[in-house]
Parts: structure tokens; C-alpha cells; sequence
């Protein structure tokens, strides 16, 4: 069967934006689906939106390039431009089979299950459950709404991501990780309790942290060499760094192939206090920058996050980072459910003390699957409107109860306290400048349109 998979994610980034950091990043999920579609002998192509101009481009493709089976990958924020996608093929090549699949079909199937422009909704995983719907399909059985994803138990069996269906090798996203760059992901699952993210994690994955082995990881790393000659890797597990064998054995291996360029990984306060030695192996394997979700500097803010940090621990932690010459990419919300004028002050006070490289702050968002959302929806505080805001950002306010006017300034504050340590001075110009504009959302997000509409 010719199988078409279609990547979805321009709401933020618009058309034309296949370029830069996230814009050029390869979509996992469905390179994986597309060698697993080859293994079986399918042809694959890919739409991917980014790629193109408009709408009316989008339908001209469909019409050109669509096969027998639609396949759309979708997250929350991603549902309009997903539907908007499967309804234009339900009118120019009725006779597709469209099938949608990802994080918000897993978490929230219902939505789909009305919709009359997919054909079938696959929760969960679905390197098994794809082909094998296929193989129905082509035996004519009828395909139910609905299907749960068959899970892989050992990860190795997955295929690796098929890169040549996106525009690979990807593009970096800091100054000091030198192109040709790639990205690639080692687990399944997240065992940490979080709740502005969990149950969404366990919903798609399950309860237990699958990851695969290092010898597999390595494998991946050597055939990415061959192919693109990669100078900087990302690895973008939602928290690589749990298990320290894996880390110990990945970071020896790392050494003993010469496969130790310069690369990020996300990482928790926690682990890298009770870890020293572990994240100097990093540092000696060729890590250069942690991701950390820092989230808050409020101890009680913390708890009642689930985070399993401290305070004490973020600010060790950055320390620990300074002494072992990794920067620190810091990621926090403001504008939490509960959160007091006082303890935002708290999350200012404390960016103070870490000094992060780049500070990456958000107006907490609301993210279904949730537990902080179903919390957040019980009392009434939604003020979002439109999917296309399920995305962590700091120009439009997301729940009733936040002053944020002065959030805005907190926020721009906070972002003038980034180091970017070694940045060549225009660029540290352009950051400062971006950190100033914070202060007023609304300026910042009209320069962001303005920005969109001469770049595209
Ligand atoms: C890498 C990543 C990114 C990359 C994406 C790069 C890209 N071009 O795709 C970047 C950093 C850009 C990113 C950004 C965001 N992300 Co993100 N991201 C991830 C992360 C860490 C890994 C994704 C991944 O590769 N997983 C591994 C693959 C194998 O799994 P998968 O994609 O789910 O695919 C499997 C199944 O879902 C299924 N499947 C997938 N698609 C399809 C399609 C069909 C037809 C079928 C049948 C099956 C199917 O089969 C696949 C194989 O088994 C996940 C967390 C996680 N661990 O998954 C968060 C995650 C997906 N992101 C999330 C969020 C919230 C965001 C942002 C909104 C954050 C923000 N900035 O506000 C943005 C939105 C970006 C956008 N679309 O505009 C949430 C989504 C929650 C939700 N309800 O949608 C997640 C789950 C994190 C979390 N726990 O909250 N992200």
C-alpha cells in the first residue's frame, strides 16, 4: 500500500517554517512508524506542513502525492491544523483511509472519535498496531473508531526513525552545537509524578520506563556518523539521566567509538545532586548542556507539583553544572494555580542564584492529560479557548487568577538574568533585546507575527 504520513506542527512555527531549532527537528513517532510501514514492504511518503506555503498548497500535494492510507501524527496543540489536514483530504481523495495517532489521540480519543474526517483513532504505540491495521484493511476486514496500540516490551525491536523522509541532518539550537546536528530518543515513559504533565505520559507509554540499550543507542549513533557525519547530538528522552548504569555504560561507550561530540540531554535537580560522578562522565563523554525543569523556586510551589526537587536542590544543582563547565538551559512556569505574587519572587530569587545559560520561562499552560489540567477545568480557571494555545509560551495568559501584567515583568526579568556564557555579542544583543520585549506581551507577540511574515 502506498501509506502518506503527515506531520501536523505549524501552529506555532506557521508554513514555510522548516528551518531553525524545533522547525527543523525530524518527528520521531512517525519516522519510526515509516520503517516499520517499509519493513512490511509499504511505500511511505511524507506531507510534512512545514514544508509547505498555505492550505491551498497543501491540498495541491494531497491531490498529487496522497496514497491509499493517511497516517497524522498530533500533540494537543496540533489538533486544529491535524483536522484541518484530514478534513481537505476527506474532500479532494474521499476513498482515503485516514488514521490518526500520537499524543493527543492517546490521551484524549474521544475527540477524534466524533470527528467524521478520520477513519480510525490508534491510542498509544503503534509500530505493531499500524501494519497490522493495515493487513486488515488490505483483507478487507472493517477497521474499528478506535484501537489501543499493541506495546513493544523491548525497545530494540523498534526500528530506528527512517531520517530520510524529513530533511535531515537537523538543525542546532544553541551557538556552541556545531552542524551537521541530530536527535535522537533512548526511552519510552517518564516513572516521575508530575502534575501539570503525568497521567499523559503513563496514558501513552505505561507505567514503566522502557529504554533501549546502550549497545542499540550506540548502534544508532555509529549509522548517523556514516550517513551525515553529525558534529552535536541531542538526546530528547524527557529525562535521560534516571537510570545511572544505563548513563555509566552509555558514556564509556560513547568514549570507547569516538562518538563523543558535544550534546544535550534533559536532566532533574534531584538526580544530578545525588550523581556528581555521573554528570562529570557526561562532561567527560561530551555533554555540554543540561535541560532542566526547574519549574519554581518555592519549596511549597514545588510540592505541589509533584516535582521531587527542592529548592536546595535546583540551586546545588546549577552549582554542581558551574564546577563541571556544563550550561544550564533552565526551563520554569510562572502564573501557576495557587502560585502567590511572593513565591513568583521566589522563582526570580532563585534564577539568581543559578545563572542559567538561557532562561526558558512559560505562563504555566494548562496540558491535557493532565492531572494540574483536570484540577484547573474542575475549578473553571481554563481561559483557553482554541487548542492552538496548549503550548507553554508567555504572551497570552492561560487561567484565570494570575496578575500577569506583573508576571510579564517577572518574566522579562527573569530572562535578562540568562548568561549566555561565550555568545557572540550580536546574538547576545538580539537576546537581551528579546528579554526587554517580554515586559509587554503583546508588542512581543506582535513583532513575533511581524517576524513570521517577512521570514516566510
Ligand atoms: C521530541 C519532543 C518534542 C520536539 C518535537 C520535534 C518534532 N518535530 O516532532 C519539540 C521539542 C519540538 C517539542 C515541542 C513541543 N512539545 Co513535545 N515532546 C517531545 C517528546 C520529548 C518526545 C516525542 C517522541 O519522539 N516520542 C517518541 C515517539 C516514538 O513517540 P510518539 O511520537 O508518541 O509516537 C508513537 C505513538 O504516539 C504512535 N503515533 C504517533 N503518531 C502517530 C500517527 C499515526 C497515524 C499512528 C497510527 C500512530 C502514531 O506511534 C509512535 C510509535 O509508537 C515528548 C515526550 C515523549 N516522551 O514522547 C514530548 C511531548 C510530545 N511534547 C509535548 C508538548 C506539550 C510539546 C509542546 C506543546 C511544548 C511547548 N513548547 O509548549 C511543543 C509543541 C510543538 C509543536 N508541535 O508545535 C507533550 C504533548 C502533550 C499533548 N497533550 O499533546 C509531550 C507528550 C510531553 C509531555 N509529557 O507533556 N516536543
Amino acid at each position: 500500500m502506498k501509506v502518506t504520513l503527515i506531520y501536523p506542527g505549524i501552529t506555532d512555527c506557521g508554513f514555510n517554517s522548516l528551518k531553525g531549532n524545533e522547525g527543523s527537528w525530524i518527528n520521531h513517532g512517525l519516522g519510526i512508524l515509516s520503517s516499520a510501514l517499509k519493513n512490511k514492504n509499504h511505500h511511505v511518503n511524507l506531507i510534512d506542513l512545514r514544508r509547505l506555503m498555505s492550505w491551498e498548497h497543501y491540498s495541491s500535494v494531497v491531490e498529487d502525492e496522497l496514497g491509499e492510507v493517511a497516517g497524522i501524527t498530533m500533540m494537543s496543540v496540533d489538533y486544529n491544523s491535524a483536522v484541518k489536514a484530514a478534513e481537505i483530504i476527506r474532500k479532494v481523495k474521499p476513498e482515503t483511509k485516514i488514521f490518526v495517532g500520537g499524543p493527543h489521540p492517546s490521551i484524549c480519543p474521544e475527540q477524534l472519535e466524533t470527528e467524521d474526517c478520520v477513519d480510525c483513532v490508534v491510542k498509544g504505540e503503534a509500530e505493531i498496531t499500524f501494519p497490522a491495521l493495515l493487513d486488515d484493511l488490505a483483507n478487507g476486514e472493517k477497521i474499528p473508531k478506535v484501537v489501543q496500540g499493541q506495546r513493544l516490551e523491548n525497545l530494540d525491536e523498534a526500528p530506528w526513525a527512517d531520517r530520510d523522509l524529513f530533511t535531515c541532518p537537523e538543525e542546532p539550537f544553541v551557538y556552541f552545537l556545531k552542524p551537521p546536528f541530530v536527535t535522537l530518543i533512548a526511552a519510552r515513559g517518564c516513572k516521575y509524578n508530575c502534575n501539570f504533565c503525568q497521567p499523559a505520559e503513563r496514558i501513552m507509554f505505561g507505567r514503566a520506563v522502557r529504554r533501549r540499550s546502550v549497545a542499540n543507542i550506540i548502534g544508532e549513533l555509529k549509522y548517523l556518523r556514516d550517513k551525515y557525519d553529525f558534529n552535536s547530538f541531542m538526546l530528547h528522552d524527557d529525562c535521560l539521566t534516571e537510570d545511572r548504569d544505563w548513563v555509566i555504560d552509555f558514556c564509556k561507550q560513547l568514549k570507547a567509538e569516538g562518538l563523543n561530540k558535544p550534546f544535550v540531554v534533559q536532566s532533574r535537580a534531584d538526580i544530578i545532586c545525588k550523581n556528581r560522578d555521573m554528570v562529570e562522565m557526561l562532561r567527560d563523554a561530551g555533554l555540554k548542556l543540561f535541560i532542566i525543569g526547574f519549574e519554581s523556586g518555592s519549596d511549597r510551589v514545588l510540592k505541589f507539583l509533584r516535582k521531587g526537587c527542592t529548592r536546595r536542590q535546583n540551586i546545588e544543582a546549577a552549582d554542581i553544572c558551574r564546577q563541571f563547565g556544563i550550561k544550564i538551559w533552565a526551563n520554569y512556569m510562572l502564573g501557576l494555580p495557587t502560585e502567590t505574587k511572593e513565591e513568583v519572587l521566589e522563582t526570580l530569587s532563585m534564577l539568581k542564584e543559578i545563572r542559567p545559560y538561557h532562561c526558558s520561562p512559560a505562563f504555566y499552560t494548562p496540558h491535557p492529560g493532565s492531572d494540574l489540567f483536570e484540577m484547573g477545568r474542575e475549578m473553571g480557571i481554563h481561559l483557553i479557548t482554541s487548542h492552538n494555545s496548549y503550548r507553554r509560551n508567555s504572551y497570552e495568559p492561560k487561567i484565570k487568577g494570575p496578575d500577569y501584567k506583573f508576571l510579564a515583568n517577572i518574566l522579562s526579568k527573569s530572562m535578562a538574568l540568562a548568561q549566555y556564557q561565550g555568545m557572540p555579542l550580536s546574538l547576545r544583543l538580539k537576546k537581551k533585546f528579546q528579554a526587554r520585549i517580554a515586559r509587554w506581551p503583546m508588542v512581543y507577540r506582535f513583532l513575533k507575527s511581524v517576524r513570521k511574515i517577512i521570514f516566510q
